[in-house]
């Protein structure tokens, strides 16, 4: 069997499919999808003879021709290192870098500029927090909860901290549908615990997590909320005020930056109360040779020469964003992924993990007839890129009995045609193996 798309005149069609395709393709028109999809020089290639079709955002985004034009630009006629020298260039390059953290703290709705500091990405930002705020504060008897949908990287760092210390590492369960159960958090919270820390997107099942209510709930006892953003912040407007979050961390390379890059949001107070993370050039006010005394916040977490390109890039993916307006493009991609899970749902033997609605970003599945990694390789020859695999976070295979799932994950130049590819090719795979 293999799939056909109606083309009818919409307001004819009765199949729920085909109008929310049509549906697609007129919010597709609205945010311009020819002029984005132009923007990225990589949609152009041809993959074993077929046009790359490019689902694999959740590990990392295609890069904008601005992006890379900006990295091109900085080593050509802009480099220098930054907040050290009195030349020209250097100056220019610090101005610039600082420019890109107030762009960054007005994107995500910090209040200060200095609540944002650049890291290499998520990982490196979640870790910052467990070593610099979590490993020097917290008791044995204390209490840190995470849920059972972590990535590994906002789970292997809270094991360390709570052996280090012997805190004790609390997991709020997930439904079979691939949600928090709030009520089992009340349970769990109490004053003991000190820290929750909780992915916003989970990046195998798509589940939005309610992060306001969850601060609230986490405030009431006392403790701090840590968000992991890797897979909202390309997908949805970020507003840490709203989120009431303490900390929040992010990755460029998912939201069209480079790799290499970070961030992490903290609340003014809570970053000047901590130690630095790691010391060295670039973030002391005075050393002698017994002693330094630290610059403050966020020079004092950024040791070293950072990332420059990085962060001057980041910038331009930040402004990618803003030219299409992050209300858009949530719109667009909620679209998107509820026509992949609807298409994907319809084929016999295909089963979808995570909730329909709301959900963000990813579609993870397994089939009955094929392994992940099977599925992964036949989609290829088609030019279908997807991930197959345990996605960093063995946790969640383990919740429901397997050990690993095929993810098709979407980005803003995806499109409504992609997906039928992918459901094609889905068939193909079930033909193959039956
Ligand atoms: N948190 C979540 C929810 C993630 O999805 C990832 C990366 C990370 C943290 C780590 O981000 P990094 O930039 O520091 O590596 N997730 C994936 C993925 O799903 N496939 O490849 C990387």
């Amino acid at each position: 069997m293999s799939l056909h798309i109606k083309k009818e005149v919409p307001s004819l069609s009765k199949d729920p499919l085909q109008r929310r395709r049509w549906h697609l393709e007129s919010l597709a028109r609205k945010i311009g999808i020819e002029s984005i999809r132009a923007q990225f020089p990589i949609l152009e290639i041809i993959v074993r003879g077929k046009p790359l079709v490019y689902l694999d955002n959740a590990a990392t985004s295609q890069k904008p021709k601005n992006v890379i034009d900006t990295i091109a630009r900085y080593y050509q006629r802009e480099n220098a290192n930054v907040h050290r020298g009195i030349h020209f260039l250097s100056e220019k390059v610090t101005e610039k870098y600082e420019e890109v953290r107030s762009k960054v703290a007005r994107f995500l709705g910090a209040k200060v500029d200095c609540e944002i500091v650049f890291t290499r990405g998520t990982t490196d930002s979640i870790n910052l927090i467990a070593q610099s705020y979590a490993y020097p504060r917290l008791k044995p008897g204390d209490e840190i909860l995470i849920t059972q949908m972590e990535h590994h990287s906002n789970l292997i760092p809270w094991q360390v901290v709570s052996q280090r210390t012997g805190a004790n590492l609390k997991v709020v369960p997930i439904t079979d549908e691939g949600i928090l159960d709030l009520t089992q958090i009340e349970q769990v919270l109490s004053e003991r615990t000190k820290i929750v820390s909780v992915v916003h997107v989970s990046n195998v099942l798509g589940t939005i997590n309610p992060i306001s209510e969850l601060s609230k709930k986490a405030h009431e006892v006392g403790a701090v909320i840590v968000v992991d953003g890797a897979q909202s912040t390309p997908h949805m407007p970020i507003n840490v005020q709203e989120l009431d979050c303490d900390f929040f961390a992010c990755s460029g390379h998912k939201m069209y930056a480079p790799t290499g890059i970070g961030v992490l949001y903290g609340k003014a107070p809570l970053l000047e109360s901590m130690e630095p993370y790691q010391t060295g050039g670039s973030m002391i006010l005075h050393v002698s040779l017994e002693k330094a005394e630290y610059a403050h916040t966020p020079q004092k977490f950024e040791a070293g020469t950072p990332n420059i390109e990085g962060v001057i890039a980041l910038g331009s993916a930040v402004d990618f964003l803003q030219s299409i307006g992050m209300h858009e493009i949530y719109h667009y991609e909620s679209a998107l992924v509820q026509y992949a899970y609807e298409i994907l749902s319809q084929i016999p033997g295909v089963h979808i993990l995570g909730p329909k609605k709301p959900r963000a970003g990813v579609v993870s599945f397994t089939m009955d007839c094929a392994h992940p990694h099977d599925i992964g390789q036949i989609l290829d020859e088609e030019g279908i890129a997807i991930r197959a695999g345990h996605h960093c976070a063995q946790p969640i295979m383990e919740r429901y009995g397997i050990s690993s799932t095929a993810r098709a994950s979407f980005a803003v130049y995806n499109t409504v045609d992609e997906i039928d590819q992918l459901a094609e090719a889905i068939y193909k795979v079930q033909e193959i193996f039956k």
